[in-house]
């Protein structure tokens, strides 16, 4: 039985080729820096917008029929989206996947019996997986949608709350842990508040905290062996998001002790909702040795929320893969954390969107391993800061003057010279010569 009938194997044919169904730049073979495509790029889908997503928006329901045939709210249902959700990965050559645990299944007002259901829908997906390269990137719980979360979980001023948060992350790191997964993802969703009149927020960094702290223990015991990320996001449905950013989450980690354990999944759109580009995020993460996962989508500046639109900005894709170069790779992969629009309805659409994302991807470590290979933009940052590389300079690198001998220099040298010129303008004609050549 298949889904998507209308496409066989998505090939690499060129920049030229006007098939619709073909990649423009994602040769999963070709060399860039040593390494292949495929493995610069282990991309992922994400099980939520691809297989459960309908176009729901607050001003009217679903557009896109994602019943696979079956009836939505029953285990054949579930099935129903691991066959389609295989058949997907394979046309397109995915390897990954990621998945929130009530993605899988339809959550039962039992929690026994929604458990009894996720050992049910991951037997069939780890026999699914026979036989295919497709593997778990990470998995996660969701503790945002059911009504329980209304105050976060974590966070959340219930203790039986918290206790079910406790379980639905026990059993999704089981669930990670028995397909294989890569990493383990805490996104706060709701972790937040809306008003100091009712919120005590150290109390609640400390639970959530805390509730990372228990994670890591049990995930330990049972043999997960990868990475915990935080993902980082400002607002949303939270006011105010405890995991603003990148920085903000470092602190977090570092402050509780979480650090060794815990990477950054670091998402486009949300870092350009927290003010910042997502190149910016990136970098905070990289140089911090925490940049861990990426979720790659892009976000409308036009808009203040969420969009999690397929990347296809170029320049973005680009500055994103320099950055991850520069990191030397990640230890996660590029999940997919996007949808189509809501009036791009059509399971064709859902092609469309991955191979745009796929090729501004591909296009984006092709053009950064050329800037790297160009050399014009390393040598003009190492050349900007060549004051610290002799004389004073060396010695405040080294940490051999006092504050009380600088101020001699100071007063001996009576006016310095202003610094360099950024060169700017110049160094964005660099970008687009390489970009466009
Ligand atoms: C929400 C978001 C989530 C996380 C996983 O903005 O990005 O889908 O990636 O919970
Ligand atoms: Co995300």
């Amino acid at each position: 039985m298949s889904y998507f009938d209308f496409v066989e194997k998505v090939k690499y044919e060129g920049p030229d080729t006007k098939n619709p169904f073909a990649f423009r730049y994602y040769d999963p073979d070709r060399v860039i820096l040593g390494k292949k495509m495929s493995e610069h790029l282990p991309f992922a889908m994400a099980w939520w917008h691809n297989l459960c997503a309908t176009g729901t928006d607050m001003f009217g329901p679903g557009t896109t029929d994602k019943s696979f045939g079956a009836v939505p709210g029953t285990m054949e249902h579930a099935k129903a989206k691991v066959d389609a959700g295989f058949e997907f990965m394979q046309k397109l050559g995915i390897k990954y996947f990621c998945f929130h645990d009530v993605d899988l299944v339809p959550e039962a007002d039992d929690i026994n019996e929604t458990n009894r259901r996720l050992d049910e829908i991951s037997d069939y997906i780890l026999e699914k997986m026979k036989g295919t390269d497709i593997k778990c990137l990470w998995g996660t719980a969701n503790l945002f949608s059911n009504p329980r979360y209304m105050n976060g979980a974590g966070s959340s001023n219930s203790a039986d709350v918290f206790c079910f948060a406790a379980a639905q992350i026990k059993k999704a790191l089981d669930l990670t842990v028995k397909l294989g997964g890569k990493g383990y993802v805490f996104w706060g969703g709701r972790e937040g508040y809306e008003s100091l009149l009712n919120t005590d927020v150290k109390f609640e960094l400390e639970n959530i905290a805390t509730l990372m702290h228990m994670a890591v223990e049990y995930g330990r015991k049972i043999g997960f062996k990868g990475d915990f990320y935080i993902e980082p996001k400002p607002k949303e449905p939270m006011k105010h998001q405890y995991d603003f950013d990148a920085a903000t989450a470092i602190a977090f980690l570092r402050q509780y002790g979480l650090d060794k354990d815990f990477k950054l999944n670091i998402e486009a759109n949300h870092a350009t909702l927290a003010g910042h580009t997502f190149q910016h995020d990136l970098r905070i993460a990289a140089i911090n040795g925490m940049l861990g996962s990426i979720d790659a989508n892009e976000g409308d500046l036009f808009l203040g929320w969420d969009t999690d639109e397929f990347p296809y900005n170029v320049y973005e894709t680009t500055m994103c893969m320099y950055e991850v170069l520069k990191a030397g790779g990640l230890t996660g992969g590029f999940n997919f954390d996007a949808k189509t629009r809501r009036s791009s309805y059509t399971f064709e659409d859902m092609f469309h969107a991955f191979i745009l994302g796929m090729d501004a991807f591909a296009l984006g470590l092709i053009k950064a391993a050329a800037i790297i290979e160009d050399g014009t933009i390393d040598s003009f940052i190492k050349e900007r800061y060549s004051s610290y590389e002799t004389g004073i300079g060396k010695k405040i690198r080294n940490r051999e003057v006092t504050l009380e001998e600088l101020a001699a220099y100071a007063a001996e040298l009576k006016k310095p010279e202003l610094p360099g010129s950024g060169r700017l303008e110049y160094l964005r004609s660099v970008i687009n010569r390489i970009l466009f050549s």
